[in-house]
């Protein structure tokens, strides 16, 4: 069954601009060690300079999904303590007016995530902190790409939990879906995915698990399979991660100002490693007992093969994240055109008006196969790092060199 429902629009928008550079800190990578991004959300506030370090960004620009002509506000995203562990809120409020609307995001900065084991723990609630109850309120957890053209066959999208206290989408109750994607159209609209549901309350705090490797996307809820998607819906080229909360429509809302929010403890990529969720489990324990709330070893390391590994991953890093550098990753010299500008690089930094050359891949994986569309030149429109030519709205595109 398919089903057709928001539209997201990520790709729209200059979502990876940022207005500074800092290198993510890396723990030395282990021999077992294929990558892995830990965080567990110890900031203090949206404009902590630490949160835009460790490659996060609070969205701030306008657009879907949702009540058209909500605000999306960095304000929107905190850092509250709750039972003692510091946890990423979303906070997201409507009078039932768009004006009166306000949505919340928090997205990966880099698109760099692919196959592996994506994990978080996230509290959903079924009632609102003030206000009537009852509005159709999303909760959610995901990754996505660009969409590069109108049914892009390689657009990837994981909607890990859907999370419907209020219902919405014309159900009634509470339904929680995991949705994967193989491309969309906005006009006319036309969806083509694949997805589970469950329909009953999920409201407290829940381990978010989601297996992509071997050609099935496989999902667990508090370490119970609710899916198994596979096929054409695995996802074809590299993903941002992100959390949001917002509202489907303002049909249900019921007067006054209703606030909801969404807690967010921590999140686990493990690049080309499916672990169970037992051991994601183990795997952010031993970071919290080490007290490293940082860990980011997905750029550093190999990436190891898509083979699952036979043995349980070995004991966590214990060595705590280092402080991040604080000169900017060096930055490539400016080039004038194709006889001098410099091949693109995953991991350099690179300011608007920066000239690459660079043959755009074929799926939207620098490391996989090329498109067949030979070298071009591309000027950086702002900002930018880990951001593919010819996969973002990042780089203009001047031309075959
Ligand atoms: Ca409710
Ligand atoms: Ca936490």
């Amino acid at each position: 069954m398919k089903i057709d429902k928001r539209r997201y629009s990520l790709l729209a928008v200059p979502v990876l601009a940022a207005s500074f550079a800092v290198a993510v800190s890396a723990t030395p990578a282990s021999a077992a060690d294929c990558g892995y991004l830990f965080d567990d959300f110890s900031y203090s506030s949206s404009a902590d300079p630490a949160l835009t370090a460790n490659g996060w960004t609070p969205r701030s620009y306008q657009g879907g999904p949702g009540v058209p002509g909500a605000n999306w506000s960095p304000s929107s995203i905190s850092f509250p303590t709750n039972n003692g562990q510091k946890v990423m809120q979303l906070t997201a409020s409507t009078d039932g007016t768009a004006a009166g609307t306000k949505h919340a995001e928090l997205y990966s900065t880099q698109k760099r995530y692919l196959e592996g084991t994506y994990a978080s723990r996230v509290r959903f609630t079924d009632t609102p902190v003030s206000g009537n109850d009852g509005d159709h309120i999303n909760q959610t957890f995901f990754t996505i790409s660009p969409l590069n053209g109108d049914l892009d066959p390689t657009y990837s999208e994981l909607d890990i939990s859907e999370y419907l206290p209020n219902g919405g989408w014309g159900e009634q109750g509470p339904i929680n879906y995991q949705t994967t994607w193989y491309t969309y159209r906005n006009e006319p609209w036309y969806a083509d995915n694949v997805h589970s549901e469950q329909r009953s309350s999920l409201d407290g705090w829940h381990d978010l698990v989601a297996q992509v490797a071997n050609g099935h996307v496989v999902y667990y809820i508090d370490g119970v399979q609710v899916g198994d998607h596979g096929g054409k819906f695995f996802p074809r080229q590299t993903m941002t991660i992100n959390w949001n909360l917002w509202f489907i429509d303002t049909a249900t809302h019921s007067g006054g100002l209703s606030t909801y929010i969404q807690q967010v403890d921590w999140v686990l990529f493990a690049k080309n490693q499916v672990l169970s969720p037992a051991q994601v489990t183990s795997q952010t324990g031993g970071y919290r007992s080490a007290g490293s709330t940082f860990v980011d070893t997905v750029a550093s390391t190999g990436g190891c093969t898509n083979n699952p590994p036979t043995t349980p991953p070995t004991t966590p890093p214990t060595t705590p994240p280092t402080t991040p550098p604080t000169t900017p990753p060096t930055t490539p010299p400016p080039g004038t055109g194709c006889s001098d500008a410099p091949n693109w690089a995953f991991s350099s930094v690179y300011t608007g008006g920066n000239l690459v050359k660079h043959e755009k891949s074929k799926f939207g994986d620098p490391n996989g196969p090329k498109s067949g569309e030979g070298v071009h030149l591309w000027r950086a429109r702002y900002w930018t790092q880990g951001s593919e030519p010819g996969w973002t709205e990042q780089w203009q595109d001047l031309g075959r060199c």
